[in-house]
């Protein structure tokens, strides 16, 4: 691997194109561009999204929209259209860069009878200015006269999987050089675009109702070049965004200095291990841009704005996988998702309603506002339509959401946040579990009929994570709630109430089974043991292999359930303990979601099992950059690029909270001579080196000030 900062590629796999499409996306906090070539390419799937700009089709569940696409670009050399698909280059690079968020991609093509050309493309989204994207495309002949025909504008027709979300599409040329597009969908969503091309002299215009493109002819002698600039912006509304007069050089200077600052906090390095370093370095890039800067109506969704998936709905990835890294290096990103939350209370209270129930029920898919959008059925790979409880029963997300809440607290001592959000999210999740845990006879409480994280189980009584994460959540009300009796008041809890949280904590917190072992669930030790090295060479997922209804009697866990608990609760981190765990555990996981293997890396690090860490965390890295779940074409997977940050921090680095602020246990694989990172606390920039057996030796003054959120 030559620079970790760079992730490249030197071949156009076919097959490979819709999952590279995604690695190589860009974002900028606000849009995101999946990585597809200008010219297009066989099945690719162009998109770009703005956060929070979601449509609901009748009838259906809301998904974020692809923008009128600014990325096309249709070139002809003598009347023969460039592409890859048909004529394979004679040279080909394509480099996105993590320090500037720059894409370029150099290509040396030769049509059918024409000469050599040399074709070139840089791409960004500026970190800088939120709404805008600058392109610069240079076509240089190499020896031939030729003739270079050029089209692009702004592609109102664009459609997705879910289909064309822009039913009404007007648009004008104000200038020679520029189109605006205005697009609206059914439901009443609105997005302007403006763009400006330059470089091209005069040009005419292509009049496609929705798809309007600028174009110029020009003729190249041998060594010479033209270079197209175009800038589009976006806004939501109905408002024309401003564009800028500047090249793309100036756009990119400005954007580079912003991603900057934003590596200053999220610097990362690992000296002697280049695939580990570029992966988490792959994983920060993904997860800054992803994020939403500010509220939007947008979380963190699930493949961030890399790839449709799941509709860009927000789950606990977000909360539990991606806040806490963000917390610890870029804490104005983690605030906004807490934003978001925050602004879906109501959703979440409408939802406990609906379960005859109070407090906030969150949502375990949520789109623009907190309220529930879980599909009611899905289908198996093989096309059975199967009920998916998610939605109703996946209740854990309560406490997560509560959890990460705290977790910026702690962090950040963001004072006004537990103020004005903060304390009225972790009450109003609280009693929610008021109004659902039952009690028994001898004075045990239970969540019975529930989802845990291993989702191979519906409907189960007492899942280990559900209740220690909601006995968590209760006694964290009882802390944040302390002194605002006025607020509990408000959110109808009465009197004596934080001594009734306590005991209903104390009431659900499980004991360890033989040897240390958590059940994970009631009657989960009496299920059927399976040896699942039976089915190896095996690429599927277990609910593929066995289906739905052997799994439901087995023991095959899908995903980290009681190792997760393990990992989140402080006051479980015995390394015995989770050591117990890991090895009863892991033979039963079949690791079938993206979620599960960066976690049992942070697990097997805090039982103290570095070279175990470190083989989950390779896997881990390998689930987008290998595509190994063959499902990354559908976008980047937020939570296991948050889980492999927090494997490095958490885990390796053993980076913790104790009395006296951030510490760390190092537990470092043994071929790492040490693990370097910057970090946030309570809004001051800490660069930290941990070295095997030593606590991290660093600068415990600020290197740079950092305004981070505190
Ligand atoms: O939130 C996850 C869930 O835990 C497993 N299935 C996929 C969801 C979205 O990533």
């Amino acid at each position: 691997m030559s620079d970790t900062w760079l992730l490249t590629e030197d071949r156009v796999w076919p097959e490979r194109v819709p999952w590279k499409e995604s690695l190589f996306s860009i974002a900028n906090g606000h849009l995101g561009t999946r990585g597809t070539f200008e010219e297009g390419y066989g099945d690719s799937v162009p998109a770009t999204f703005m956060h929070g700009l979601f449509v609901t089709p009748a009838g259906d569940l809301p998904y974020l929209a692809p923008l009128p696409d600014w990325t096309g670009v249709i070139i002809t050399v003598d009347g023969v259209r460039f592409g890859l698909d048909e004529r394979l280059p004679a040279g080909y690079e394509r480099t996105l860069d993590f320090r500037t968020g720059v894409l370029t991609r150099r290509v040396l093509w030769r049509g059918t009878g024409t000469g050599l050309l040399r074709v070139e493309f840089l791409r960004l989204l500026s970190m800088a200015d939120p709404g805008l994207a600058s392109l610069e495309v240079t076509v240089t002949s190499l020896t031939d006269d030729v003739q270079i025909g050029i089209e692009t504008g702004l592609d109102g027709s664009i459609t997705g999987p879910f289909g064309a979300p822009w039913s009404r599409v007007d648009w004008k040329r104000p200038k020679q050089d520029r189109l605006t597009m205005r697009a609206q969908s059914d439901d009443g969503a609105s997005v302007t675009a403006s763009c400006v091309v330059r470089g091209l002299g005069p040009m005419g215009v292509i009049h496609h109702a929705r798809h309007p493109r600028l174009t110029a002819t020009l003729d190249l002698a041998p060594g010479e070049w033209l270079r197209m600039v175009k800038h589009t912006a976006y806004r939501r509304g109905a408002d024309a965004p401003e564009l800028p007069d500047t090249g793309f050089e100036e756009v990119a200077a400005a954007s580079s200095s912003e991603w900057s600052r934003r590596w200053e906090t999220s610097h990362i390095e690992v000296p002697g291990d280049p695939f580990a370093e570029h992966a988490l370095r792959f994983a920060a890039f993904h997860l800054i841009g992803g994020a939403p800067r500010n509220g939007e109506g947008a979380g963190v969704g699930a493949r961030l704005l890399t790839g449709y998936g799941y509709r860009h709905h927000v789950f606990w990835d977000a909360d539990i996988f991606c806040v806490p890294y963000l917390t610890m290096t870029q804490p104005d990103l983690a605030r906004a998702h807490l934003g978001y939350r925050h602004r879906g209370l109501p959703g979440a209270r409408r939802k406990a309603a609906q379960y005859g129930r109070v407090g906030a029920f969150c949502a375990w898919e949520s789109a623009g506002t907190g309220d529930e959008v879980t599909p009611d059925w899905g289908e198996t790979p093989d096309g059975e339509r199967i009920r998916i409880r998610t939605g109703e029963i996946e209740e854990h997300i309560v406490a997560d959401v509560a959890w990460a809440a705290d977790h910026y607290h702690r962090w950040t001592g963001d004072r006004a946040f537990l103020d004005t959000e903060g304390a009225e999210m972790i009450l109003d999740g609280a009693r929610y579990w008021q109004s659902r845990i039952e009690m028994d006879p001898e004075g045990r409480g239970h969540l019975r009929h529930v989802i845990g994280p291993d989702e191979y189980h519906v409907d189960v009584d007492d899942n280990f994570f559900t209740n220690v994460m909601a006995a968590w959540h209760l006694a964290a009300a009882v802390r944040h709630g302390a002194g605002r009796d006025d607020l509990a008041g408000r959110l109808g809890l009465e009197p004596g109430w934080s001594q009734e949280l306590e005991n209903l904590a104390r009431s659900l917190r499980p004991m360890p089974g033989p040897n240390g072992v958590f059940e994970q669930h009631d009657g989960y030790f009496a299920l059927d043991q399976v040896e699942m090295s039976r089915f190896e060479p095996r690429a599927a997922p277990m609910h593929y292999v066995l289906g739905e209804k052997v799994l439901e009697r087995s023991q095959i866990t899908k995903q980290a359930d009681v190792i997760m608990g393990l990992v989140l609760l402080d006051d479980l981190h015995d390394p015995d303990l989770i050591g117990a765990n890991l090895d009863f555990y892991e033979p039963r996981t079949d690791h079938g979601s993206s979620l599960s293997l960066a976690m049992h890396s942070v697990a097997a690090s805090l039982a103290g099992r570095p070279e175990d860490a470190y083989e989950y965390f390779r896997r881990a890295a390998a689930i987008d950059l290998e595509d190994s779940m063959l499902n990354s074409n559908h976008g980047v997977h937020a939570a296991t690029q948050g889980g492999l940050l927090q494997a490095a921090l958490v885990g390796f680095a053993g980076l913790g909270l104790g009395p006296g602020g951030p510490e760390t246990r190092p537990r470092l694989p043994e071929h790492w001579e040490a693990l370097g990172f910057s970090f946030v606390h309570g809004g001051t920039r800490h660069e930290w080196e941990a070295r095997a057996g030593k606590p991290a030796r660093g600068d415990k003054a600020p290197r740079a000030d950092h305004d981070g959120g505190g």
